[in-house]
């Protein structure tokens, strides 16, 4: 789950992490180049309704005076592509394939609700990006570390849950972030399946009456700051529950390449915006673990497309090298035992410094997409 940056000594910080390079330009954009996206705060003007099958890129920019966030959604509101934290006045770029059928562009002023919907109707047919050898090979290889990393998960939130459920507050305090450790390494993927990241992932200032605060979040809240998990057990099994369902969806899920690409950035994002300015453990303050988390997550994906990309572009890959090197020298600093500084026992200096070598990375990420849609 990623918000837009509460705290606010360090929007500064984390507007320039957002940045995340509006574009390499339309290299195998699709027939015509880049379909334009106007979002506003009310509006949503998508240059296009009628597509062929293909991979296509939408270039959105927000003119409005709220932060947005722009999905291609297929039936059932599962997300085939999504760029989040669009501040005003910047340009992103989202690189997605689409075989025939219908689907929904929207966009999301405030981040928050429904969003303002567009039909698009994809027709035809096109070889998918999959048909490469390399390619199929990365989201193999790729589906199997998601694989071991939700089952994981699943028996690390069981541990957690029952912990909760006993009432042993030290015991769940310890076995929390490790937990996290999983959901975070998985999340573009978790986020794919509708409601199911808002209710495990979801903050206290999203909720609503249709989704309350429930999940992880809840659960850190009473174990930090109330002290009283007396009252969780329907919440602790909710969230081993909704967890569950991650689990079975994600291993039926057939993703693109270009998720995984998209996944990569999405992931750095994520510790852009919500780790470095600890948004997201704002009771618990172990924001640094979801940080390795999501580095190791964006590394796994990378990982997998790895021959597709020494094939395509293999400076590229030196560039990525380095990078993930920086941001590991970087982050060991701030190691403690097996698990990590409190992100509020950082100083200004040393975050910043987190974040220069997360935006260093970023930008080499944001090529991978690009790089891969090239046939
Ligand atoms: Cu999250």
């Amino acid at each position: 789950m990623r918000r837009i940056p509460l705290i606010l000594s360090l929007v500064a910080l984390s507007a320039v992490a957002a940045c995340g390079k509006s574009g390499t330009k339309s290299d195998a954009a699709g027939a015509g180049g880049p379909i334009t996206v106007k979002a506003t705060d009310t509006g949503c003007e998508v240059a296009k309704s009628q597509l062929d099958a293909g991979t296509h890129v939408f270039a959105i920019a927000n003119s409005g005076t709220k932060v947005t966030e722009f999905y291609v959604y297929a039936a059932g509101d599962r997300v085939m592509g999504e760029v989040e934290n669009i501040t005003p006045g910047l340009s992103r770029e989202l690189r997605v394939e689409l075989p025939a059928g219908t689907y929904q562009a929207a966009c999301k002023p405030g981040m928050v609700g429904n969003g303002i919907r567009n039909t698009l109707t994809v027709a035809g047919s096109a070889s998918p990006l999959s048909e490469d050898a390399a390619l199929a090979q990365a989201t193999a290889s790729y589906t199997r570390y998601i694989t071991t990393q939700s089952e994981a998960l699943l028996q690390k939130t069981t541990d957690f849950a029952n912990a909760v459920k006993a009432g042993d507050i030290e015991k769940a305090k310890k076995l929390y972030p490790v937990a996290r450790t999983y959901y975070e390494r998985i999340e573009p993927v978790a986020e794919i399946f509708g409601d199911l990241d808002p209710k495990i992932d979801g903050r206290e200032d999203d909720a609503t009456a249709a989704l309350p605060f429930t999940g992880f979040h809840k659960l850190e809240k009473d174990l930090w700051v109330t002290k009283d998990v007396s009252k969780d057990g329907a919440i602790a099994d909710q969230l081993v529950t909704d967890v569950k369902e991650i689990v079975t969806k994600a291993k039926a899920e057939k993703l693109s390449p270009l998720q995984l690409a998209n996944g990569a950035k999405e992931l750095l994002d994520e510790v852009a915006t919500s780790k470095i300015t600890g948004e997201e453990e704002r009771y618990s303050h172990t924001d640094l673990w979801d940080f390795a988390a999501n580095v190791d997550g964006s590394q796994a994906a990378v990982a997998a497309l790895r021959p597709a990309l020494e094939q395509r572009n293999p400076a590229l890959v030196k560039q990525i090298d380095t990078a993930f090197a920086n941001v590991d020298t970087e982050l060991a600093k701030y190691r403690d035992g097996d698990g990590w500084k409190l992100q509020n026992q950082l100083t200004r200096e040393q975050l910043k410094g987190l974040s220069d070598v997360i935006n260093a990375l970023a930008e080499p990420i944001s090529k991978i997409a690009g790089v891969i849609a090239q046939k």
